[in-house]
């Protein structure tokens, strides 16, 4: 809650304020991005950073590009070319509000400013800035998000076996987890050891993560989760391929996985396990 507040603020500052020429533009860009999200993977680039000594505003820029670009694939998901969703954070998604032209130009914004400020974190060396460039780069990429996408996508209304699934999520939604445990390792200057065990942890926490957002869509409640219900009702998910139960036991034993990679850090993992119970138990 507290490290949300201060990437609430922190985003807030780095992106044009409302009324900035052109004013579309600016207005669209901040609508999803300042809605109150919660901020997990930015919250994750901090912790990890913190865990290793690190100081936390060198790991800020760092963090605020990983929600800019979080922010911005949830803005192309709910485009009606992709999920054609209707609520997002509690609110009507942008495409709504701003048409669809200016959504994808505002999601295309806001992964451009990601990198920006990710190129211009000036409190750590540049070469650190331009690996966490190319960390960033290749988790959005076509071995990443935009991967898992495009095969969510083309297996919509088709069978899916428990890889395939696997892969889906560890790439739309697992590459920016593990992306958020590097650059927090990054921003500390931690070692490469380090940086294998949180990645490990990250990796089995995304997951863990969607499945938890598959159980919230098959019986989340809208008015608590902020976004719409049943939207993947065409599509294969872990609660129709293991049951409820089935994938509440996935869940279990993935957060024990994560959880078992900070073992090595005694005490200073404390936020991090933290972030992990959250995900088991999740409601929003
Ligand atoms: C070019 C950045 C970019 C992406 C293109 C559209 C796309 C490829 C990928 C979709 C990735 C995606 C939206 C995966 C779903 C992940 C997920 C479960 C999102 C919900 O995250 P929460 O619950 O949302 O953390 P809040 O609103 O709390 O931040």
């Amino acid at each position: 809650e507290e490290g949300r507040k201060v990437l609430d603020d922190q985003l807030d500052r780095l992106v044009p304020p409302l009324g900035t020429y052109p004013p579309a533009i600016h207005e669209a860009l901040r609508y999803t991005l300042l809605l109150p999200g919660k901020r997990l993977r930015g919250n994750l680039v901090l912790a990890a950073c913190e865990l290793l000594r690190g100081r936390r505003e060198n790991a800020l820029p760092f963090a605020c590009a990983v929600e800019m670009v979080h922010a911005s694939s949830l803005i192309l998901d709910d485009l009606p070319s992709q999920d054609n969703a209707t609520l997002r954070r509690g609110q009507p998604v942008l495409h709504r509000v701003v048409g669809e032209a200016n959504a994808t130009l505002a999601a295309v914004a806001l992964l451009n400013r990601g990198f920006g400020v990710t190129l211009e974190n000036s409190l750590v060396r540049e070469k650190v800035c331009n690996e966490a460039g190319e960390v960033l780069s290749r988790a959005i990429g076509t071995e990443g998000l935009i991967g898992g996408q495009v095969v969510d996508l083309e297996s919509t209304g088709k069978e899916v076996d428990l890889d395939g699934l696997e892969y889906i999520h560890s790439h739309k939604t697992g590459a920016l987890f593990m992306a958020a445990a590097e650059l927090g390792v990054l921003a500390s200057g931690g070692k490469v050891r380090d940086r294998e065990a949180l990645s490990l942890y990250a990796k089995n926490l995304g997951l863990a993560f969607q499945i938890t957002d598959d159980l919230l869509d098959y019986s989340g409640d809208p008015k608590v989760t902020g976004k719409d219900a049943g939207l993947d009702r065409d599509k294969t998910t872990f609660v129709n391929l293991c049951g409820i139960d089935g994938a509440r036991q996935l869940v279990d034993d993935l957060i024990d996985a994560s959880v078992g990679y900070l073992l090595p850090f005694g005490k200073r993992s404390r936020r991090l396990k933290a972030l992990a119970e959250h995900v088991r138990r999740r409601d929003r």
